[in-house]
């Protein structure tokens, strides 16, 4: 006879939460605060895949002619991020950088606001996002919120030095902030999909770790 208890607890899904934040927030290094703990699984972004798909950097292609490649890279974005949510893990908690939600909500709408995505192409991506949302049930539990200013994650983006970034403007940071600020913060545009504390992530690597450990319960005393 199986152990339908035990069965239980393993099927069980984790608590999960997304990590969202301007380019440069700092997500990377919000995950590796929690690699650490034995309970949490940290799935870092995949953004090694859209610089080389079947040897292709989409990536560096949609900054470089948006026009041609946005819907191309938003495409692929729109795959590795229902991958990540898809994911199963034995652990309890489940720390993603990024969603399929900000994908949509904050990349997707700006080019199609911006008329660099065509309407049908954003149809196309739409209705994808919403068969994925109702269908396949992306769930999440918690939102953490990175939020920064986007001077600051300017002089970051120049500093860290992606190859790709370098067509990064200041105002192209202000706008990206906005749409994370009407969402997340306002919550003026689109549905939140859980709960979300908002982080100072304005502040320095040295100092950074204090308002980590200020949110931690939120994260590590919220299994599901
Ligand atoms: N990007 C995009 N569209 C998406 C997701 C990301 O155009 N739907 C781009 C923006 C960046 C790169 O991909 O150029 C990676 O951005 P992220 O903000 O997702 O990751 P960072 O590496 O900037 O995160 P952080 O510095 O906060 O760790």
């Amino acid at each position: 006879m199986p152990n339908t208890k035990a069965l239980k607890k393993t099927d069980k899904r984790p608590f999960t939460v997304i990590i969202e934040g301007n380019i440069g927030s700092g997500k990377t290094t919000f995950l590796n605060h929690f690699k650490k703990y034995d309970n949490v699984c940290v799935l870092a972004e995949p953004v090694h895949m859209w610089r080389n798909c079947a040897g292709h950097n989409l990536l560096g292609l949609m900054y470089e002619d948006t026009s041609r490649w946005g819907f191309t890279f938003q495409s692929y974005v729109q795959l590795t991020m229902l991958q990540q949510h898809m994911f199963k893990t034995p652990h309890p908690i489940k720390l993603m950088e990024r969603s399929i939600f900000s994908a949509r909500y904050c990349f997707v709408e700006k080019m199609f606001c911006d008329g660099i995505l065509p309407a049908p192409s954003a149809s196309v991506i739409n209705e994808w996002f919403k068969w994925i949302t109702t269908k396949a049930c992306p769930s999440v539990d918690l939102i953490v919120y990175l939020r920064t200013s986007p001077e600051v994650v300017y002089q970051r983006m120049l500093k860290r030095n992606r190859e790709e970034e370098k067509l990064v403007s200041l105002q192209y940071l202000r706008e990206i902030h906005e749409m994370h600020e009407n969402w997340l913060y306002h919550k003026t545009m689109f549905t939140c999909p859980a709960p979300v504390i908002v982080l100072n992530a304005d502040l320095d690597k040295s100092v950074i770790k204090e308002e980590y450990e200020k949110y931690e319960p939120h994260i590590l005393n919220k299994i599901a």
